[in-house]
């Protein structure tokens, strides 16, 4: 259900991918921004999703995630495709080994490598036989229950009321209330080609690399690929037009 209070201000950072640095770069300035302003309460901070992956410190990201660095703000932190990778290499019941083996390739070619070595786990390029099993088994060990439960608690999306926060979009034609967390995780094309007005809101999304910040009537893209550019990307609204912060 959308939320009925008032938009003070909103703040959303995109595609984080283990990019620890900027992300401390990022959040000094968004601190700077709300010591500016008079607001009357904590105002929301939105992560889009995709703290894991392809940059080296994702293990630093999450830890960052639980501190008190975030206390300022009410906090959503929503799921991206590679946090999904990582919770389902973590703990999904595989029925055989070798389904094991080729989800963990799947995740290597996808980055997840790096995620594993910021928890001290040494991967092979790629699994030919047990070692997936075997390397299961140490990230289990590695990454602390706190991590596991923050993978676990990711929410799919979130609703302000004017704005619909999901990792890569939404599927056109579906109504807010029943889309499903694949399309939310996973969607290109069919929603970033769509004019379609979503019930009212501006989606925000991340997912879908863009050199600046995509604004369109019913889209904001917020994924400047910090994991390529050391640019990470905080959007702020709720005043009359987007305003972007960078790292
Ligand atoms: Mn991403």
């Amino acid at each position: 259900m959308p939320s009925e209070r008032p938009e003070e201000v909103i703040y959303a950072i995109g595609d984080i991918h283990g990019c620890y640095h900027p992300l401390i770069s990022l959040m000094k300035k968004v601190g700077k921004d709300l010591a500016e302003r008079n607001l009357t309460e904590r105002p929301r901070l939105i992560f889009l999703g995709d703290y894991v992956d392809r940059g080296p410190q994702s293990k630093n990201v999450i830890d960052f995630m639980l501190s008190d660095e975030l206390a300022p703000y009410e906090t959503h932190f929503l799921a991206g495709n590679h946090d999904r990778f990582f919770r389902t290499f973590l703990s999904h019941d595989f029925t055989s080994d070798v389904k094991l083996r080729n989800f963990a390739n799947a995740w290597l070619g996808e980055g997840g490598w790096t995620t594993m070595r910021s928890y001290k786990v040494f991967p092979p390029p790629e699994y030919s036989n047990g070692d997936a099993l075997a390397d299961r088994k140490m990230m289990q060990a590695q990454v602390p229950e706190a991590h596991k439960a923050f993978l676990d608690n990711l929410e799919p999306c979130y609703d302000s009321g004017k704005y619909f926060f999901a990792h890569a979009g939404v599927r056109p034609g579906v109504p807010l209330a029943r889309q499903v967390s694949k399309d939310m995780l996973w969607i290109r094309d069919a929603f970033l080609k769509s004019k379609e007005d979503f019930e009212g809101r501006i989606v925000v999304h991340g997912h879908t690399m863009t050199e600046e910040p995509e604004v369109c009537p019913n889209r904001i893209g917020i994924d400047t690929g910090a994991y390529l550019t050391g640019r990470l990307t905080c959007a702020v609204l709720g005043e009359k037009q987007p305003r972007f912060i960078f790292s």
